[in-house]
């Protein structure tokens, strides 16, 4: 959207932009995990997100179009733990913004890049988004500055300070838990790895991507870029990826060919539940 060429309706509130900054926004937020509230409680508390969990301000027209999407498979009292957190923060951050899950379907081996990759091409055929977060399930942010809009000029990342890491990075080219790319960043570097089956690695490839397409990563400073991430044992299906450092090596080599331009699945569903678009998918095995 150009700003610059926006001529306001002075007669209709609901015309008018909402401020760059939000008016609302609170700051550090403090965040349990003992209860999981239900779904039911969830959705009480959000009235204004619809279903297929959409919100557009209502009393200002949102600056900023953002897709959350989340892979996943069986994290229920995960799911219902961020949806409680998720949905009020970017309410407040006065997004026009929709909920992506991506559901893998079946047992196979669990593979979190080509879940996302998938979510990125099903929100676009929905609506025209600004940006795309990428997120995690289990992380919940801590401080509503952390705003859900994306970096002009490079890929974000926006999880720079997880409570498991002692609030700081583990390592400087980390590209973990939630980020927030433009299609057109996500375009340039041919989206994710497909190829990335089972726990680790992938991140690091989608750095390394940045870095190959001539771009850099920009990132939440470490007192606002918060999170919590709750704690859980490993998933079965997700066990490592023991091929990950192999892979890493040709990442120069794939990535070109394999992301978005090679990506294949089958769409089983697509569903708008109360809190969440959901899309259902069979993505098949690794070879
Ligand atoms: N995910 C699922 N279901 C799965 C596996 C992964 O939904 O079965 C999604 C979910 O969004 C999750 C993300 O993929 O947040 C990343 O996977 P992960 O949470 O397993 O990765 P993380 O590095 O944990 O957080 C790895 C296991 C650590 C075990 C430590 C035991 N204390
Ligand atoms: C690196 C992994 C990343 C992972 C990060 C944090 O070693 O995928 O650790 O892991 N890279 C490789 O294995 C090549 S964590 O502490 O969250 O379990 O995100």
């Amino acid at each position: 959207t150009n700003l610059s060429l926006f001529v306001p309706d002075p007669e209709n509130v609901n015309s008018q932009y909402c401020p760059a900054k939000s008016p609302i926004l609170v700051g550090p937020l403090s965040v349990s995990f003992h209860n999981p509230p239900t779904l039911k409680k969830v959705q009480q508390k959000n009235r204004y997100v619809k279903p297929g969990g959409y919100f557009s301000p209502r009393h200002c027209f949102g600056r900023y179009r953002t897709a959350v999407i989340i892979p996943y498979r069986n994290r229920e009292p995960h799911l219902r733990t961020l949806l409680y957190y998720l949905h009020p923060f970017l309410q407040r951050q006065q997004l026009h913004y929709a909920v992506f899950i991506v559901h893998q379907a079946g047992n196979g081996t669990f593979n979190r890049a080509k879940l996302l990759n998938i979510g990125v091409r099903e929100a676009l055929k929905l609506d025209d988004w600004d940006c795309l977060v990428l997120h995690d399930v289990d992380l919940v942010p801590e401080n509503d500055y952390n705003l859900y809009i994306c970096d002009e000029e490079y890929p974000k990342h926006l999880a720079s300070a997880m409570d498991k890491f002692d609030y700081s990075l583990p390592y400087w080219t980390y590209f973990g838990g939630v980020s927030a790319l433009t299609p057109d960043h996500y375009m340039r570097i041919n989206g994710l790895p497909n190829n990335y089956w089972g726990w680790g690695g992938e991140d690091d490839d989608i750095a390394m991507r940045i870095r190959l397409a001539g771009m850099s990563i920009a990132r939440t400073p470490l007192s606002v870029g918060r999170y919590k991430m709750i704690s859980h044992d490993r998933d079965s299906g997700n066990e490592v990826n023991s091929q990950r450092y192999d892979q890493l090596s040709n990442t120069r080599q794939t990535w070109r060919e394999d992301g978005m331009n090679s990506l294949d699945f089958k769409l089983l569903s697509r569903t708008k539940a109360a809190l969440y678009t959901n899309i259902t998918v069979d993505i098949g095995e690794p070879p």
